[in-house]
Formats: structure tokens, C-alpha cells, sequence
């Protein structure tokens, strides 16, 4: 068998508002559009990925929060409807969703060895989280390939920024030893916006653009100034900042996603590939992907 790799690495943003904009049948509320810099830069990063030969998607959540060690879905089938509790009038979706078992299970298996209170879901009749659904959906909206969702676990959070990235790190490269071992080519997604302050009313139409814009301009500026890095290849200038860049901007990287990912890509010094930039209910999402590829890696915005 030949070693596994990960294919591609992609930064994916979760406001439900993005589904609730795009009206799949899943969905239950209707809208009349709204945010398309960021749709339409997710259905760019969806054409490519219909381009990328792998075997699943291994996606970490901030909105599963698991406080006694990090968790792994374990069945080959969760099928439910996953709300938001913040916006329920937004996101009501019908998910019927595969998990490949045999790779959650390997990655439990390897985190467990790295000393990581770890354990597998089998509750059949647990709700997946509208962060996993919302990157899924929009990754890839014809659901054609199994995941492995991963919790964040709020142990490391209670301590403070930086055992959050200690432990992030190990659990990345847990799941990178497992994901070799396996022979499987897979895609990770970080799931989560950057910049996290946003407004805590809600304009009486939620599409209405013209009430749209980030929360304030400093947090604005910390996002350019990641991306920035991204475009750069300045990972590990990221991981290094991230503590400051986090407590700044109330970052949702505070749930530890992109050290996760950083950490499993074996912390790239290439160019991110970046699909777009937009507020959603003033906080900051930035659609990027790390393409170790060097042949299909493009300059994309
Ligand atoms: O979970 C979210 C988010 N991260 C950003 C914006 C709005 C809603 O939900
Ligand atoms: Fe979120």
C-alpha cells in the first residue's frame, strides 16, 4: 500500500447565512441571496476540488465543542436535521451525511498514542454541528465523499492560547501519521471564520447587503495582515502570532483549526490560494487553500 497524503488543505468559513443565501433544497428558510463574494468564491474552490483525486474529507469544527478530550464521528451514517441556535430562522438543514469510519478510527487511534484524551462517537443519534455542514455543503454540495468531523476540544482553551496550539499541534500531526498509515488521499478542512466580533442585532432582511460590513476597522486590519502571511507562504509566521492575532480579534482560530491543519501540512512555506474575502454579520472569512501540488497550485485572487 502506498503512503496517504493530504491532497489539499482549505480554510472554509461557516456562516450559515452562506447556505441560507444559496436556497438548497436541504434548507428549509428561503432567502433572496446575499454574500456572493464569498459564494461565489466557494463554488471556484469546489470546481477545483471536483479537479483533486482523494478519498474524503477530514474537517474540523469549532461548533462541536467537546470539554473532555477531542472527539471523532464514528458511525458510517449520521442523518438528521442540524439548526442553529443562533439562527434558527436562517438555517434549518435536512443532512444525510457518510463518515468513513475506518479513517476516524485510525486517527482516534494515533491521537490516542500522542497522549490526547480522545474518543469516537457512536451515539446514532447525535446532531452534526452547522459548522461541518455549512463548509461540507459548500465544498462539495453533491456530498459524494465521506468525512471524519473532529471536535474542538475546550480543555486546552480553559489553560489559554498557548496549550490550545501545543495541543493543536500534536492532534495535527496524530491525524497526518494516521492519514500516511491509511494509504487514503484526503482533503483537511479548517472550518471557521477569522476576525470573530459581530453585531449582536440583526438587520430585518438578513441578505440585506447594504447593512453589511465588518464589526471595526482594527480587526479588518489583522485579517489583511494574516492573509497577507497566507499569500506568503508565512506559516509559521501565523502559528507564531496566532495567540496575539486571536485575543485581538476574538478570532474563532481560537478553537485551534488552522494550527490543527497547519501542523498535519507540516506547516507549508508556499503561497495559500485565496477565493475571497467578506463580512458576514461583521465578522471576517477568508476562503483559501493550501495546494502542495506544485503543478496545480495557482495565483487565484
Ligand atoms: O458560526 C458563525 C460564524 N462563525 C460567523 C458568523 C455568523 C454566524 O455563525
Ligand atoms: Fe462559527
Amino acid at each position: 500500500m502506498s503512503k496517504g497524503e493530504i491532497v489539499l488543505g482549505c480554510l472554509a468559513p461557516h456562516p450559515p447565512h452562506l447556505v441560507y443565501a444559496e436556497n438548497p433544497p436541504q434548507n428549509e428558510a428561503f432567502s433572496e441571496g446575499g454574500w456572493e463574494t464569498l459564494r461565489w468564491g466557494y463554488a471556484k474552490l469546489a470546481r477545483k476540488l471536483k479537479t483533486i483525486d482523494y478519498d474524503a474529507i477530514v474537517i474540523f469544527t469549532p461548533h462541536w465543542q467537546t470539554y473532555i478530550g477531542t472527539h471523532f464521528l464514528g458511525l458510517p451514517e449520521f442523518k438528521s436535521k442540524s439548526v442553529d441556535p443562533v439562527f434558527p430562522n436562517l438555517f434549518r438543514y435536512n443532512y444525510d451525511l457518510k463518515v468513513d469510519v475506518e479513517l476516524a478510527e485510525a486517527m482516534h487511534e494515533e491521537t490516542a498514542k500522542a497522549g490526547i484524551i480522545t474518543k469516537m462517537m457512536r451515539n446514532p443519534d447525535f446532531r452534526v454541528d452547522y459548522g461541518t455542514i455549512t463548509s461540507c455543503h459548500l465544498l462539495n454540495p453533491s456530498w459524494d465523499k465521506p468525512i471524519v468531523t473532529i471536535s474542538s476540544n475546550r480543555n486546552s482553551h480553559y489553560y489559554s492560547n498557548e496549550v490550545m496550539i501545543e495541543q493543536a499541534k500534536a492532534l495535527g500531526e496524530a491525524c497526518m501519521r494516521a492519514i500516511e498509515k491509511s494509504g487514503k488521499k484526503v482533503v483537511l478542512v479548517s472550518s471557521h471564520s477569522l476576525s470573530h466580533r459581530h453585531f449582536v442585532t440583526e438587520a430585518p432582511l438578513p441578505e440585506d447587503m447594504s447593512r453589511e460590513h465588518i464589526y471595526n476597522h482594527s480587526q479588518y486590519v489583522w485579517d489583511m495582515k494574516i492573509i497577507d502571511m497566507f499569500r506568503k507562504g508565512q506559516m509559521q509566521e501565523v502559528v507564531d502570532i496566532m495567540p496575539e492575532y486571536t485575543e485581538q480579534t476574538i478570532a474563532e482560530t481560537e478553537a485551534g483549526g488552522l494550527i490543527w491543519m497547519m501542523a498535519a501540512m507540516g506547516v507549508p512555506s508556499y503561497p495559500a490560494e485565496i477565493y475571497g474575502y467578506q463580512s458576514v454579520i461583521g465578522t471576517g472569512n477568508c476562503i483559501a487553500c493550501w495546494d502542495p501540488n506544485t503543478e496545480t497550485r495557482e495565483l487565484v485572487l
